[in-house]
């Protein structure tokens, strides 16, 4: 059905110089990391600790994953409607040991039916060490925390996350990422703001003094603004991780909610790309105070696709999700910001860069402008369904009746 559709389109892209075939193949090699939280509220399965860290996921829309068994399975059915092969982001809260094991003390081995699960479905996995939901988090300071018994905790939990993340690496295939985010901070205004930092340094370098094969293993160290509860004062902040970064081997990590409701992502983007190999993403939507709304396709995603694949950083920009609303199906949530990614990445794929580039270098304004508003009527959504048509995925709004049947069959069941 899509295929004339396409044939169509295919020659309107033809003469702005994009060879639509090779865009499709180029799109369903990108990885995209999907968060497994989304699908119980960032609950994990220790059992008992409530949702900490100035985080919170508001709604309470049935049928959330329970169990290691019902978020796999609701893994399952999201992915379905998915193109292309992708990864699952793990924290260390969703470990799935035969009894209840401290932080400070997970082993690769409590991750195995994880790694199984992707094994069998040839997906790659990544990892967060949880520096929230705790009792030792319980007032919201982890690696900076004035403790040194606090801290010690939290640095040994970090270390054995990173051996984690090694053994996914190695068994799968696929290196992992690792990403280091603590809550840390303040309410209200600090009377040091040095210390706190000084201490973080500290722990950082400790955790990351270990040498794990970059084949098996990257680091990435996730910045913010502020939080719930730590409106006035953030450890981690992005200064302090860009200069973290710059100075150790390891990568920032850019959450598109944690900053200034006016500072665009998409602008930091060829910044970082001058000055180092890699920058991770979660890719959010902030809603006012917010930083997890499902991401959708709106105009700063589409922002910030570009800048990956204008200045062919593909390979360069590691892509997660990062969201978690408790007030719609969880299932169609991920699916919604899986296919928004990607039609993202679509778009600007299929955008004629060189020709808006050379219109920019010339000086030549208006025509940039023209192009830029007349690009954005071509047949781009024939390209996309053809591209899910293609890859066995349901295309169009089809996707959101097979939930609807996976929520009347299954979720509603819990
Ligand atoms: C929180 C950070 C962080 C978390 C996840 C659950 O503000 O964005 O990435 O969302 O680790
Ligand atoms: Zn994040």
């Amino acid at each position: 059905m899509s295929e004339e559709r396409y044939e169509y389109a295919k020659r309107l892209y033809k003469r702005l110089g994009i060879n639509t075939d090779e865009v499709l193949d180029k799109l369903g090699k990108v990885s995209i990391s999907l968060h497994c939280w989304q699908g119980d509220d960032i609950a994990g399965f220790e059992n008992g600790a409530v949702l900490s860290g100035g985080i919170a996921a508001t709604g309470n829309y049935p049928g959330k994953a329970r169990n290691p068994e019902e978020l796999m399975a609701d893994l399952d059915m999201a992915l379905l409607q998915v193109p292309g092969r992708h990864k699952i982001n793990l924290h260390a809260i969703y470990a799935i040991p035969d009894s209840p094991v401290e932080r400070d003390k997970l082993l690769p081995e409590h991750f195995e039916k994880w790694v199984q699960f992707a094994r069998d479905r040839g997906l790659g996995l990544d990892i967060n060490p949880t520096l929230f939901s705790h009792q030792l988090a319980a007032d919201g300071l982890t690696l900076s925390h004035p403790d040194e018994n606090v801290r010690r905790f939290w640095i040994d939990h970090c270390k054995a996350m990173r051996h984690v993340g090694e053994y996914f690496g190695k068994e799968l295939g696929r290196t992992c990422v690792n990403n280091v985010w603590i809550p840390d901070g303040y309410k209200d205004t600090p009377a040091d703001r040095f210390g706190p930092r000084a201490r973080l340094k500290a722990s950082l370098d400790e955790i990351f003094s270990e040498q794990i094969d970059r084949k098996y293993l990257i680091d990435t160290v996730e910045s913010k603004l502020f939080g719930i509860g730590v409106e006035s004062y953030t450890v981690g902040s992005h200064e302090f991780y860009m200069n973290y970064a710059a100075n150790n081997d390891v990568i920032c990590l850019l959450d598109n909610g944690h900053f200034h409701p006016t500072e665009k992502v998409s602008d930091k983007i060829p910044s970082m790309l001058l000055f180092s190999e890699k920058v991770a993403l979660h890719i959010s939507r902030g809603v006012r105070w917010d930083s997890d709304h499902v991401v959708s396709f709106d105009d700063e995603l589409k922002e910030i696709a570009k800048e990956i694949v204008c200045n062919n950083a593909l390979n360069r920009v590691i892509i997660a999700l990062d969201y978690f609303d408790a007030s719609i199906n969880r299932v169609a949530a991920w699916v919604i910001g899986m296919r928004n990614v990607q039609k993202a990445l679509l778009y600007a794929m299929l955008t004629p860069h060189d020709k808006l580039k050379h219109a920019q270098d010339t000086g030549d304004f208006t025509r940039l402008l023209a192009m830029n508003e007349e690009l954005k009527t071509y047949p781009f959504g024939d390209i996309w369904d053809y591209f899910c048509e293609s890859r066995g995925v349901p295309v169009r709004e089809d996707w959101y009746s097979q939930i609807l049947d996976y929520e009347e069959n299954v979720l509603s069941h819990r």
